[in-house]
């Protein structure tokens, strides 16, 4: 019997599994190299702990991993129900308030590892984390698409530790619409990105699609599609800085202006950047809250021991 120990929280509706124990040794490397080796050797693992009958197709695992920098106190892989993320800010709230559960850390700031790159992470009060992200990018301004059934959408591809399509024009007042129209529209959007030969940028995937609506002047709400066809929960943290960088180019919003981002399910960020060195660096504040902890077991005899096929 393999055991894993792992504690789960979610952000602003959003799961994450903190893996703390029990998955197998991923070697020497970069954190990019060791996440090549866990998809190409372990991903029977991911499916176990991602998948029904232990997980669904919300779920982000996180790796807790010794730092890759000597500066950094740990590294994270991220993974879920399609494969490996290259940051998650949902996932990096909620693994704080974990460890700051647990004793693990207390107050002050991290400096963190992940397959995107070093981001810093401070845990406040009561599960809040605010962080700074890896620098977030626009790929490509002002792309219009002919979508099947939707019309014509326009938006942006822009990086903010994963690839995004933000849709800023399309056709949806997305309070009123539900998840799962939504999420057809997105994957619709994909397939029109992909067929296009839009589905990378600038050696990036662009393998999540947000849909934006400005509310008001400093509020956002969004509608995330992510690369396993699950919507996100939580106003996404990669998707909130991939916005922060749309909003920054086309002059919409100043270093160190504050704008909030509002999930499906009400849950909010708040966000604003500051560029140094010409790059910007996103800063994300949200909260999360524990939820179980325990070992999930897994038994080589069970046939579904590595996760039902069907939602692979
Ligand atoms: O918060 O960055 C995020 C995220 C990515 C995918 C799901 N959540």
């Amino acid at each position: 019997m393999h055991r894993l120990r792992f504690i789960d929280s979610h952000t602003g509706g959003e799961p994450t599994r903190l893996i703390l124990e029990g998955f197998p040794d991923l070697g020497e490397g970069s954190l990019i190299a060791r996440r090549e080796r866990l998809l190409r050797d372990f991903d029977a693992w991911r499916r176990a702990i991602v998948h029904e009958p232990r997980g669904h197709e919300a779920l982000v695992a996180a790796i807790l991993l010794p730092p890759e920098r000597p500066e950094s106190a740990f590294s994270l892989i991220f993974l879920n129900n399609a494969g490996a993320l290259g940051m998650c800010g949902h996932g990096l709230i909620g693994v704080l308030a974990s460890l700051g559960f647990l004793g693990r850390i207390g107050p002050g700031r991290l400096l963190i590892d992940t397959p995107a790159g070093q981001v810093s992470a401070e845990l406040q009060e009561g599960g809040t984390v605010r962080f700074e992200n890896v620098p977030a990018l626009l790929l490509r301004e002002a792309l219009t698409l002919e979508v099947p059934a939707l019309g014509l959408v326009r938006g942006a591809l822009a990086w903010g530790g994963n690839g995004f399509f933000v849709v800023e024009a399309h056709p949806f007042e997305l309070a009123a619409v539900p998840p799962a129209t939504l999420s057809r529209a997105c994957l619709s959007i994909r397939a029109a990105l992909s067929g296009g030969g839009l589905g990378e940028c600038a050696g990036h995937p662009i393998d999540h699609i947000e849909l934006v609506e400005r509310m008001d002047e400093r509020l956002y709400r969004n509608f995330v599609l992510c690369p396993g066809g699950a919507h996100d929960r939580s106003p996404c943290g990669t998707g909130t800085s991939a916005l922060l960088a749309v909003l920054a180019m086309r002059g919409a919003l100043a270093p160190g202006e504050t704008i909030r981002v509002r999930s499906p399910y009400g849950s909010e960020f708040r966000a604003s950047y500051r560029i140094a060195e010409g790059r910007l660096l996103p800063t994300i504040t949200g909260r999360a809250h524990v939820v179980a902890m325990g070992e999930l077991l897994i038994d080589p005899e069970d046939p579904f021991a590595f996760g039902l096929a069907a939602t692979t």
